[in-house]
């Protein structure tokens, strides 16, 4: 199986996930930003996460979760969901404003060419705003978003299950968090990073702190 990506992508990450937790062998494939062809040819349009399994394509994160998790009759994801998760991470993507900058200026390898780097860049900046602007803006979006991280840390049960057993949550919360790990400067209350940490182990997909601005 290959897996079509942005590894900045946080769709991306919902699909690595589910390889990561279940070790089931799959070549990630890093596609250039500005490859407009490849995905097209492969799901009629310009989306990944991509799944190619014995000749087939399927996109959408979450049918790929639901497809790999099934696949050998003993789903990991087995614990109910919270709607709490669910309504923090939609109250947060805001934050987005903080990542999007932050992904384009770093050295990931959807962005190997200047033109992949600029293509991202105009997407982004179509949905956001001018980049300088969100930039400009990061003191006080870092102060709401550590104050979203402290109220979630009451909410995490335990490091390796955001409910304390692995559920769809855990795929929408990691691949959310995973992509804030690029921010400098938030607050990480020690539940959150402890669960962070353990996402990223559990699933081998690294954290972004490495290149954190
Ligand atoms: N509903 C899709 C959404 C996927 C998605 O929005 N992917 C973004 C990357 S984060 C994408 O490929 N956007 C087109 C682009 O960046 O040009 C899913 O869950 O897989």
């Amino acid at each position: 199986m290959k897996l079509y990506i942005y590894d900045h992508c946080p769709f991306c990450v919902k699909a690595r996930i589910i390889f990561g937790l279940k070790h089931v062998p799959v070549t990630d494939v890093v596609l250039l930003n500005d490859d407009v062809e490849t995905p097209t040819r492969m799901i009629g349009r310009k989306l990944v996460p991509i799944l190619e399994h014995d000749g087939r394509f399927m996109g959408e994160s979450m049918d790929i979760v639901a497809h790999i998790d099934a696949m050998d009759g003993k789903p990991v994801l087995t614990g109910p969901t919270r709607p709490e998760i669910s309504q923090w991470i939609s109250d947060e993507a805001r934050a987005y404003t903080l990542m999007l900058p932050r992904f384009a200026a770093a050295p990931l390898p959807e962005f190997a060419t200047t033109a992949a780097r600029l293509y991202f860049i105009r997407n982004k900046e179509d949905m956001i705003g001018p980049f300088n602007a969100a930039l400009a803006d990061s003191a006080a979006l870092c102060a709401s978003t550590s104050r979203a991280l402290a109220r979630l840390s009451g909410l995490i049960q335990q490091p390796g299950a955001v409910n304390g057993t692995l559920s769809q949550d855990d795929i929408h919360l990691f691949a959310y968090l995973r992509g804030l790990t690029i921010v400098a400067g938030l607050e990480w209350p020690a539940p959150v990073w402890a669960y962070c940490r353990h996402m990223a182990q559990a699933t081998g997909i690294p954290l972004l702190d490495n290149m954190a601005a």
